[in-house]
């Protein structure tokens, strides 16, 4: 078992401890084990914080930052189940039962092993892991990973939990999306709730939840893991009335300005290099200078109530951290604040309703009827701020979540608390994986990964821990040679360095392979594939590595396998394509011009 760094310098203190305590007194007790918060945002772009640039005010967050590090360079997986199975097992998806979303299982993937659907048995878990060493673990939140009775959050390692067990639904109420499903499950401490505590609202129940977990145990001196899996701000935007209208007009000017915006912040905050360009607006998208008004207003209002989601998680963070620092536990507790994949720019809703005349399209009809945009964010509204607002959200990426472009798979990472010895509010561009979670948090907790559970042994894990980095020993958990790899709907990628291979569904993609340097092509706009033929082979024999070893079964059925027929054509992105835009007002020659004749 490899010796973490960690604890080889509590083994150091211990003996340094043990050496000046005359022998006669007993042991001192060791020093608490830290507390672990962990912050997740569902659907949350990567420059939606105020700390990576953003106009939306988060400073609960940015006080966390300020207190902690930002990793800019920390990768999920493109859509939420995954990346959470990543999270808490700490195994790639195609092993742990999340190979592919649950939702999506193609024909030939149904029955494999590792893609389940949930969580499977072959994977125990972090808070399982933390339990056994003499944590309290607790969960509230969006848990997506099964919902049978050996699939819940209490039969995985949670201690206490308020859990949703669907992926998304309303925030006001039990509703959910289809006439087959038209009502979300949730758990508390392990039995299946016919209603929702009065006064329910998703963001603050989980937080009261949360809090009232952390007060029943507090006088027993253990530490706790806290998996705060918020549903925000995850379409639809439900939110309290005074949450609605913070930002009235603001974002009229249109995602193309808003986007400048904070790649100009992120420069000047050291977020992103001072020479980065921004991805190409999606060709489907319209240049808002072209829209009337009205449109703009109308648009814009949807950006102004996702910024009132992010705005009111925020807040609901702030009284959890408030909380500890009342109970006397802030100092003593690691917080790791991410989303849990790129922004949304997927119109869920339509898939949801289907077609006119099914019953999922009446279901929607009658249950998410409030279409007024005055009634936007009550109970049965359903708002989405669409593909444009989601390349916002990820500026200055490429795309979105359910895509392995740089905007479905980045996102925005803040570690903070007692693990961290780097100063304070500084920044680290190191490459950071979400499956590192797991290594990480058992050295702070000083525990080891079992070799077996349940008489079987377990997978390794994938991921590499961060103790140098959050010490300042290290700048990266990687070195140039490791690799990180993705698959997802049949989009696959792998990233080396600075180098990125992708494969994606047309149009999105050119179904083939594309290549990218990264560290000076951020957005992805340049596909080097061409000019680069050596690099594409070594990087697809990894590609190939990574399938064999993780059993990776392309779908023969995918979520996109339509959506080139659905959008517009794309043309190729030529610049001064069509001329018809680009040409200039004919002038003649002034020895030519002439009146006309009388
Ligand atoms: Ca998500």
């Amino acid at each position: 078992m490899k010796i973490s760094p960690l604890a080889i310098i509590a083994g150091v203190v211990a003996s340094l401890l043990a050496a000046t305590v005359p022998a006669q007194t007993p042991a001192q007790t060791p020093a608490k084990k830290p507390n672990i918060v962990i912050l997740l945002g569902d659907d949350l772009g990567y420059a939606d914080i105020g700390a990576f640039g953003s106009e939306i005010k988060t400073p609960n967050i940015d006080a966390l930052a300020q207190d902690g590090v930002r990793f800019t360079n920390f990768y999920t997986h493109a859509s939420c189940s995954p990346t959470r199975s990543m999270l808490l097992s700490g195994v790639d998806t195609h092993v742990n039962g999340l190979g592919n979303m649950d939702e999506w299982t193609a024909p030939n993937q149904r029955g494999v092993p590792g893609y389940e659907g949930y969580l499977n048995n072959q994977v125990t878990t972090l808070p399982q892991v933390l339990k056994d060493s003499g944590y309290h673990t607790y969960m509230v939140g969006k848990w997506h990973m099964g919902k049978a009775p050996d699939q819940i959050p209490a039969a995985r390692g949670f201690e206490r939990d308020f859990s949703l067990l669907d992926g998304a639904g309303s925030y006001w109420d039990m509703t959910n999306f289809t006439g087959a499903s038209p009502k979300s499950v949730f758990t508390e401490d392990g039995r299946y709730l016919t209603q929702l505590p009065d006064d329910y609202y998703a963001t603050k129940t989980y937080t009261d939840k949360l809090i009232n977990f952390i007060d029943a145990n507090h006088d027993d001196g253990k530490p706790f893991f806290a998996y705060v899996a918020h549903q925000a701000p995850h379409d639809p935007y439900h939110l309290p009335k005074e949450w609605r209208n913070r930002h009235v007009g603001e974002y009229d000017k249109g995602w193309d300005i808003v986007r400048k915006e904070r790649l100009k912040r992120q420069i000047e905050l050291g977020i992103m290099p001072a020479d980065t360009q921004l991805a190409e607006r999606m060709w489907f998208l319209p240049d808002p200078i072209a829209l009337a008004p009205a449109s703009r207003a109308v648009l814009g209002k949807k950006m102004e109530l996702y910024a009132g989601m992010v705005e009111n998680l925020d807040f609901h963070i702030g009284r959890l951290v408030e909380h500890l620092k009342k109970i006397g536990e802030y100092e003593n507790t690691i917080f790791m604040v991410f989303g849990d994949n790129g922004a949304e720019g997927t119109d869920l809703f339509k898939s949801i309703a289907g077609t006119p005349g099914t019953r999922d399209f009446l279901f929607a009809a009658i249950q998410w009827s409030q279409t007024h945009p005055n009634a936007w964010g009550d109970p049965g509204s359903y708002v989405a701020y669409g593909p444009m607002w989601a390349q916002v959200s990820m500026t200055p990426f490429s795309q979105y979540k359910g895509w392995v472009a740089e905007g479905g798979v980045r996102n925005a990472l803040i570690v903070s608390g007692p693990a961290v010895q780097r100063p304070k509010s500084s920044i680290n561009h190191g490459l950071m994986h979400v499956a590192d979670i797991m290594p990480t948090l058992l050295d702070v907790a000083g525990t080891n990964y079992p070799k077996q559970q349940a008489g079987r042994n377990l997978p390794e894990l994938i991921g590499k821990s961060w103790a140098p980095v959050l010490a300042g020993k290290a700048e990266s958990p990687r070195s140039e040679k490791d690799y990180l790899g993705w698959e997802i709907f049949g989009n696959r990628a792998i990233r080396q360095g600075e180098w990125k291979l992708r494969w994606q569904h047309k149009p999105l993609g050119k179904g083939g392979w594309e290549l990218f340097n990264l560290a000076s092509d951020p957005a992805e706009r340049t596909d080097l594939a061409a000019a680069e033929p050596e690099k594409v082979k070594s990087m697809v024999a990894l590609w190939d590595a990574y399938a064999r070893d993780n059993n990776v079964i392309l779908p023969n059925r995918s979520v996109f396998e339509t959506l080139e027929d659905a959008l517009p054509p794309r043309t190729p992105d030529d610049p001064g394509y069509p001329p018809l835009i680009y040409k200039r007002q004919f002038v003649p020659p002034s020895d030519m011009v002439a009146d006309p004749k009388p």
